[in-house]
Protein backbone atom coordinates (compact mmCIF):
# COMPACT_ATOMS: atom_id res chain seq x y z
CA UNK A 1 0.00 0.00 0.00
CA UNK A 2 2.31 2.26 1.00
CA UNK A 3 4.94 2.20 -2.26
CA UNK A 4 1.68 2.51 -4.06
CA UNK A 5 0.78 5.85 -2.53
CA UNK A 6 4.75 7.23 -3.51
CA UNK A 7 4.40 5.96 -6.81
CA UNK A 8 1.18 6.20 -8.49
CA UNK A 9 0.07 3.65 -11.08
CA UNK A 10 1.58 1.28 -9.51
CA UNK A 11 6.05 0.58 -9.28
CA UNK A 12 6.26 -1.62 -12.04
CA UNK A 13 4.70 1.27 -14.11
CA UNK A 14 7.53 3.52 -13.25
CA UNK A 15 10.04 0.83 -14.01
CA UNK A 16 8.80 0.21 -17.26
CA UNK A 17 9.05 4.07 -17.82
CA UNK A 18 12.09 4.46 -16.40
CA UNK A 19 13.94 1.76 -18.74
CA UNK A 20 11.51 3.73 -21.61
CA UNK A 21 14.02 6.82 -20.47
CA UNK A 22 17.71 4.99 -20.08
CA UNK A 23 17.01 3.58 -24.08
CA UNK A 24 19.27 5.41 -26.39
CA UNK A 25 16.48 8.13 -28.60
CA UNK A 26 16.00 6.10 -31.04
CA UNK A 27 16.19 2.72 -30.13
CA UNK A 28 13.98 0.30 -32.20
CA UNK A 29 13.65 -3.11 -31.04
CA UNK A 30 14.86 -6.21 -33.46
CA UNK A 31 11.76 -6.86 -35.32
CA UNK A 32 13.27 -9.11 -38.15
CA UNK A 33 15.64 -12.01 -39.10
CA UNK A 34 16.40 -12.14 -42.86
CA UNK A 35 17.95 -15.18 -43.65
CA UNK A 36 20.32 -16.30 -46.59
CA UNK A 37 19.80 -19.47 -47.81
CA UNK A 38 22.80 -21.64 -49.50
CA UNK A 39 25.09 -22.24 -46.36
CA UNK A 40 22.32 -21.37 -43.68
CA UNK A 41 18.97 -23.15 -44.15
CA UNK A 42 20.50 -26.15 -46.44
CA UNK A 43 23.87 -26.65 -47.24
CA UNK A 44 23.51 -26.13 -51.15
CA UNK A 45 26.83 -24.50 -50.96
CA UNK A 46 28.44 -28.27 -51.55
CA UNK A 47 26.33 -28.75 -54.47
CA UNK A 48 27.40 -24.79 -56.27
CA UNK A 49 31.16 -26.28 -55.51
CA UNK A 50 31.21 -29.42 -57.29
CA UNK A 51 29.29 -27.78 -60.15
CA UNK A 52 31.17 -24.91 -60.35
CA UNK A 53 34.59 -27.73 -59.85
CA UNK A 54 33.24 -29.29 -63.05
CA UNK A 55 33.00 -26.17 -65.28
CA UNK A 56 36.63 -25.23 -64.14
CA UNK A 57 37.85 -28.55 -65.30
CA UNK A 58 35.71 -28.06 -68.39
CA UNK A 59 37.74 -25.79 -68.76
CA UNK A 60 41.34 -26.68 -67.88
CA UNK A 61 42.62 -26.21 -63.91
CA UNK A 62 40.96 -27.05 -60.76
CA UNK A 63 39.71 -25.02 -57.60
CA UNK A 64 40.13 -25.31 -54.55
CA UNK A 65 38.01 -25.11 -51.50
CA UNK A 66 39.29 -22.07 -50.11
CA UNK A 67 38.96 -20.47 -53.53
CA UNK A 68 35.47 -21.39 -53.36
CA UNK A 69 34.80 -19.60 -49.89
CA UNK A 70 35.25 -16.37 -52.10
CA UNK A 71 32.51 -17.45 -54.75
CA UNK A 72 29.74 -17.81 -51.27
CA UNK A 73 27.05 -15.78 -51.78
CA UNK A 74 28.65 -13.99 -55.12
CA UNK A 75 26.15 -14.33 -58.12
CA UNK A 76 26.06 -16.78 -60.82
CA UNK A 77 27.96 -14.34 -63.40
CA UNK A 78 30.25 -12.47 -61.01
CA UNK A 79 31.16 -15.93 -59.97
CA UNK A 80 31.92 -17.22 -63.48
CA UNK A 81 34.16 -14.15 -63.49
CA UNK A 82 36.05 -14.70 -60.55
CA UNK A 83 36.65 -18.28 -61.88
CA UNK A 84 37.88 -17.96 -65.19
CA UNK A 85 39.91 -14.83 -63.81
CA UNK A 86 41.21 -17.86 -61.22
CA UNK A 87 42.31 -19.89 -63.95
CA UNK A 88 43.35 -17.15 -66.37
CA UNK A 89 41.09 -17.97 -68.78
CA UNK A 90 39.59 -15.61 -70.92
CA UNK A 91 36.21 -16.09 -72.94
CA UNK A 92 33.46 -14.66 -75.20
CA UNK A 93 30.72 -13.17 -73.39
CA UNK A 94 28.55 -15.94 -75.20
CA UNK A 95 30.91 -18.93 -74.15
CA UNK A 96 30.74 -17.49 -70.61
CA UNK A 97 26.63 -17.55 -70.70
CA UNK A 98 26.73 -20.92 -72.39
CA UNK A 99 29.10 -22.40 -69.27
CA UNK A 100 26.67 -20.50 -67.01
CA UNK A 101 23.72 -22.28 -67.86
CA UNK A 102 25.60 -25.68 -68.20
CA UNK A 103 26.74 -25.44 -64.75
CA UNK A 104 23.32 -24.56 -63.64
CA UNK A 105 22.08 -27.54 -65.01
CA UNK A 106 24.40 -29.60 -63.18
CA UNK A 107 23.67 -28.18 -60.37
CA UNK A 108 19.78 -28.42 -61.01
CA UNK A 109 21.03 -32.06 -61.10
CA UNK A 110 22.90 -32.23 -57.70
CA UNK A 111 19.70 -30.17 -55.78
CA UNK A 112 16.40 -32.11 -57.51
CA UNK A 113 16.81 -34.99 -54.77
CA UNK A 114 16.67 -32.53 -52.31
CA UNK A 115 13.93 -33.04 -49.56
CA UNK A 116 12.68 -31.53 -45.97
CA UNK A 117 15.77 -34.07 -44.39
CA UNK A 118 18.50 -31.26 -45.97
CA UNK A 119 17.03 -29.13 -43.88
CA UNK A 120 20.44 -27.86 -41.34
CA UNK A 121 20.21 -28.70 -37.67
CA UNK A 122 18.71 -26.65 -36.01
CA UNK A 123 17.24 -24.52 -38.53
CA UNK A 124 13.07 -25.54 -37.74
CA UNK A 125 13.27 -25.33 -34.25
CA UNK A 126 14.66 -21.33 -35.14
CA UNK A 127 12.35 -20.63 -36.94
CA UNK A 128 9.43 -21.97 -34.45
CA UNK A 129 11.13 -19.76 -31.37
CA UNK A 130 10.57 -16.85 -34.10
CA UNK A 131 7.24 -16.97 -34.80
CA UNK A 132 6.57 -17.26 -31.17
CA UNK A 133 8.97 -14.27 -30.77
CA UNK A 134 6.53 -12.31 -33.47
CA UNK A 135 9.50 -11.70 -35.80
CA UNK A 136 9.24 -11.89 -39.00
CA UNK A 137 11.41 -13.15 -41.40
CA UNK A 138 12.55 -12.80 -45.09
CA UNK A 139 14.76 -14.87 -47.09
CA UNK A 140 17.70 -12.86 -48.85
CA UNK A 141 19.46 -15.12 -51.20
CA UNK A 142 21.14 -14.02 -54.67
CA UNK A 143 20.55 -17.34 -56.21
CA UNK A 144 17.81 -17.43 -58.52
CA UNK A 145 17.20 -21.31 -57.86
CA UNK A 146 15.95 -19.90 -54.30
CA UNK A 147 12.28 -20.17 -54.75
CA UNK A 148 12.79 -23.99 -56.15
CA UNK A 149 14.82 -25.16 -53.31
CA UNK A 150 12.50 -24.05 -50.78
CA UNK A 151 9.66 -25.82 -52.23
CA UNK A 152 12.03 -28.57 -51.78
CA UNK A 153 12.72 -28.70 -48.71
CA UNK A 154 8.98 -27.42 -47.65
CA UNK A 155 9.53 -23.58 -46.57
CA UNK A 156 8.09 -21.72 -49.10
CA UNK A 157 5.53 -20.35 -47.16
CA UNK A 158 8.18 -20.29 -43.50
CA UNK A 159 9.00 -16.62 -44.90
CA UNK A 160 7.16 -13.36 -44.99
CA UNK A 161 8.93 -12.40 -48.07
CA UNK A 162 11.53 -13.77 -50.17
CA UNK A 163 14.20 -11.95 -52.31
CA UNK A 164 15.96 -14.16 -54.73
CA UNK A 165 18.35 -13.38 -57.22
CA UNK A 166 15.92 -12.51 -59.86
CA UNK A 167 14.31 -9.69 -57.77
CA UNK A 168 17.68 -7.85 -57.45
CA UNK A 169 20.47 -6.05 -59.64
CA UNK A 170 23.33 -6.73 -57.47
CA UNK A 171 24.55 -9.55 -55.70
CA UNK A 172 26.69 -9.59 -52.21
CA UNK A 173 28.70 -7.74 -51.09
CA UNK A 174 26.40 -5.50 -52.54
CA UNK A 175 23.26 -5.05 -49.37
CA UNK A 176 20.29 -4.63 -52.06
CA UNK A 177 19.36 -8.28 -51.14
CA UNK A 178 18.93 -7.43 -47.73
CA UNK A 179 17.36 -3.70 -48.02
CA UNK A 180 15.08 -5.44 -49.89
CA UNK A 181 14.10 -7.93 -47.73
CA UNK A 182 13.76 -5.49 -44.87
CA UNK A 183 12.24 -3.03 -47.26
CA UNK A 184 9.55 -5.89 -47.95
CA UNK A 185 9.21 -6.92 -44.40
CA UNK A 186 8.27 -3.13 -43.60
CA UNK A 187 11.33 -2.36 -40.94
CA UNK A 188 14.46 -0.29 -41.22
CA UNK A 189 17.64 -1.96 -41.50
CA UNK A 190 18.56 -1.50 -37.78
CA UNK A 191 15.31 -3.71 -37.12
CA UNK A 192 16.40 -6.46 -38.91
CA UNK A 193 19.75 -9.37 -38.16
CA UNK A 194 20.61 -10.68 -40.72
CA UNK A 195 22.28 -14.58 -41.20
CA UNK A 196 24.69 -15.48 -43.47
CA UNK A 197 28.04 -18.43 -43.83
CA UNK A 198 29.63 -16.04 -46.56
CA UNK A 199 32.20 -13.50 -46.14
CA UNK A 200 30.37 -11.16 -48.87
CA UNK A 201 26.98 -11.83 -47.39
CA UNK A 202 28.25 -10.76 -44.13
CA UNK A 203 29.84 -7.12 -45.56
CA UNK A 204 26.59 -7.07 -47.57
CA UNK A 205 24.46 -6.99 -44.21
CA UNK A 206 27.18 -4.52 -42.31
CA UNK A 207 26.69 -2.48 -45.52
CA UNK A 208 23.12 -2.39 -44.91
CA UNK A 209 23.71 -1.33 -41.46
CA UNK A 210 22.18 -4.74 -40.00
CA UNK A 211 23.18 -7.20 -37.32
CA UNK A 212 25.24 -9.82 -38.86
CA UNK A 213 25.15 -13.15 -37.44
CA UNK A 214 27.78 -15.58 -39.24
CA UNK A 215 27.42 -19.59 -39.72
CA UNK A 216 30.85 -20.63 -39.71
CA UNK A 217 34.06 -20.06 -38.44
CA UNK A 218 34.81 -16.23 -36.59
CA UNK A 219 38.55 -16.72 -38.22
CA UNK A 220 36.86 -16.59 -41.94
CA UNK A 221 33.61 -14.48 -41.11
CA UNK A 222 35.74 -11.96 -39.27
CA UNK A 223 33.21 -8.74 -39.81
CA UNK A 224 30.36 -10.86 -38.45
CA UNK A 225 29.12 -9.36 -35.22
CA UNK A 226 28.77 -12.89 -34.12
CA UNK A 227 29.96 -16.32 -35.44
CA UNK A 228 28.52 -19.55 -34.47
CA UNK A 229 28.66 -23.13 -36.20
CA UNK A 230 24.93 -23.68 -36.57
CA UNK A 231 21.30 -22.27 -35.97
CA UNK A 232 21.64 -25.24 -33.32
CA UNK A 233 23.75 -23.62 -31.07
CA UNK A 234 21.72 -20.27 -30.82
CA UNK A 235 18.11 -19.24 -29.26
CA UNK A 236 16.49 -16.31 -30.32
CA UNK A 237 15.71 -14.86 -26.30
CA UNK A 238 19.87 -15.82 -26.46
CA UNK A 239 20.22 -13.58 -29.40
CA UNK A 240 18.17 -10.51 -28.71
CA UNK A 241 19.51 -10.54 -25.46
CA UNK A 242 23.30 -10.42 -26.75
CA UNK A 243 21.85 -8.03 -29.13
CA UNK A 244 20.19 -5.46 -26.39
CA UNK A 245 23.87 -5.83 -24.64
CA UNK A 246 25.64 -4.82 -27.83
CA UNK A 247 23.90 -1.94 -27.84
CA UNK A 248 24.28 -1.44 -24.25
CA UNK A 249 20.24 -1.62 -23.67
CA UNK A 250 20.27 -4.46 -21.25
CA UNK A 251 18.71 -3.18 -18.30
P1 LIG B 1 22.32 -19.42 -58.71
P2 LIG B 1 23.04 -17.37 -51.40
C1 LIG B 1 24.26 -17.80 -53.71
O1 LIG B 1 23.20 -18.04 -52.85
C2 LIG B 1 25.33 -18.86 -53.58
O2 LIG B 1 25.97 -18.75 -52.31
C3 LIG B 1 26.37 -18.70 -54.65
O3 LIG B 1 27.35 -19.69 -54.55
C4 LIG B 1 25.67 -18.79 -56.02
O4 LIG B 1 26.60 -18.58 -57.06
C5 LIG B 1 24.61 -17.71 -56.07
O5 LIG B 1 23.68 -17.90 -55.01
C6 LIG B 1 23.84 -17.74 -57.37
O6 LIG B 1 23.10 -18.92 -57.41
O7 LIG B 1 23.33 -19.81 -59.72
O8 LIG B 1 21.50 -20.56 -58.18
O9 LIG B 1 21.45 -18.26 -59.17
O10 LIG B 1 24.24 -17.82 -50.62
O11 LIG B 1 22.94 -15.89 -51.59
O12 LIG B 1 21.74 -17.99 -50.90
MG1 LIG C 1 25.27 -18.64 -48.38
Amino acid sequence: MGWQRCYPGGFLVWVVLLCELIQPVNYMPISGFLFDLDGVIVDTAVFHYQAWRRMANEVGFDISHEFNETLKGVSRMDSINLILAHGNVSLTENRKLALAAQKNEWYLELVSHMTPDDILPGVTGFFHQLNQAGIKCALGSVSKNAGLILKRIGMLDDFDAIIDGNKITNGKPDPEVFLKGAAELGLEPVQCVVFEDAVAGIEAAKRGGMFAVGIGSPDVLTQADLAIPSLEHLTVTELLTAIDRAQGIGY
